[in-house]
């Protein structure tokens, strides 16, 4: 029915451009023939489907058809579903311990982290750099996401952002640079956290770098007191890892369980379990300022990038929208750092090289 109804739209539109395209300082009789030769030109354009085809029912079946079998075989790659249609993240590949590895020493200008802007993984890395003071010690290259560009996923070097590494194009040749062998396998996700010393990568899991970063202590002249920032303290750590679960599984990741679910019974989980947790959320902003307590940590570093990114993207793109954050939960709007909701850069659609998922 919806494709039939933008033929409509659309036969609606070029009839009305045809009757406005008439020029006035003609004769009346001229005026009418102009129009309807106008009109007949018109819907010859194109490829004329609904004069020749046999049938406008076998017609919208076949575009449905087709838009949803590409769609199902692009999805069932990017996002792996259980049986039942729910979402699976693939398991982190190349996640190592969520600690600084011990032979690694605390070096300033030997570390570096890929980011990718429209991400909301990169995000909380970005933002564990900047609340340990570290953005002078480890270096960051921010990179663009151009599916068209890269050879595999979509994260690419732009001229005025090379890859300090090795002058890769894309992601895909610093993992392969950094794989034994030269040819890694899996997806090439960003963030990425590598040794610029040894050519290796330390981890591409980004919960396991912004706990490896709290850990990582640079002797540097500009640090001064942000590097006093604790974002696991040890009176916390009960609290903060469990919070960060249930946020995880209902927020950080609900909000892609929303948008990737393939049965309709999928998606209204994921949604339920999405407003669940921004209702915890809420509560618990309402009781103390940050989620843990009175003072910030892990667990707002891994709440705020999606809770930025929701009314701008998720709400709509992933279809999560039935409350936003802006008009329904006020606590969270208003904590921790509200000018970083709704910036305008974040609602620039980061995936605006996919297609909706059909809605049959
Ligand atoms: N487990 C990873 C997931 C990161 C992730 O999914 N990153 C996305 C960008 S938002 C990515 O790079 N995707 C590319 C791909 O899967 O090919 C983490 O939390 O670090």
């Amino acid at each position: 029915m919806r494709v039939a109804k933008v033929a409509l739209v659309l036969c609606c539109c070029s009839s009305a451009a045809a009757l406005v395209a008439v020029p006035s300082h003609r004769p009346a009789a001229t005026r009418h023939r102009a129009t309807i030769s106008m009109a007949e030109g018109d819907s010859r354009g194109g490829l004329r489907l609904l004069e020749w085809v046999p049938s406008q029912k076998l017609l919208v079946k076949t575009a449905r058809f087709a838009w949803s079998t590409i769609w199902r075989i692009m999805i069932s790659e990017l996002a792996p579903q259980s049986p039942e249609g729910d979402y699976v993240r693939p398991a982190p590949q190349l996640g190592s311990a969520a600690s600084w590895p011990a032979e690694l020493p605390a070096v300033g200008g030997r570390y570096h982290v890929y980011l990718g802007n429209a991400c909301p993984w990169c995000h909380r890395v970005g933002l564990t750099l900047a609340l340990r003071g570290l953005l002078g010690g480890v270096s960051v290259t921010r990179m663009d996401d151009d599916p068209e560009r890269a050879s595999r996923g979509g994260w690419c070097f732009s001229a005025d952002a090379p890859d300090p590494l090795c002058g890769a194009n894309d992601l895909r040749e610093v993992y392969d640079r950094c794989t034994p062998g030269g040819a890694y396998t899996g997806r090439c996700t960003a963030p990425l956290l590598v040794d610029l010393q040894t050519g290796e990568i330390i981890s591409n899991e980004s919960g396991d770098i912004v706990r490896m970063l709290n850990q990582l202590d640079l002797d540097l002249p500009e640090g001064g007191g942000e590097r006093a920032v604790d974002l696991y303290p040890a009176e916390l750590r009960a609290a903060v890892d469990a919070t960060n679960a249930w946020v995880y599984e209902a927020v950080n990741n609900g909000v892609y369980r929303c948008g990737f679910a393939t049965t309709q019974a999928a998606y209204e989980r994921a949604e339920g379990d999405v407003h669940e947790g921004l209702a915890r959320c809420e509560a618990l902003l309402g009781a103390s300022r940050f989620l843990c307590g009175d003072v910030v940590t892990e667990a707002d570093v891994r709440l705020l990038p999606t809770i930025c990114r929701f009314d701008g993207v998720y709400a709509s793109f992933f279809r999560c929208g039935r409350r936003q954050i802006r008009s329904d939960y006020p606590q969270v709007w208003s904590c921790p750092t509200p000018q970083t909701h709704a910036h305008p850069k974040l609602q620039i659609h980061p995936w605006s090289h996919l297609t909706r998922a059909p809605t049959d």
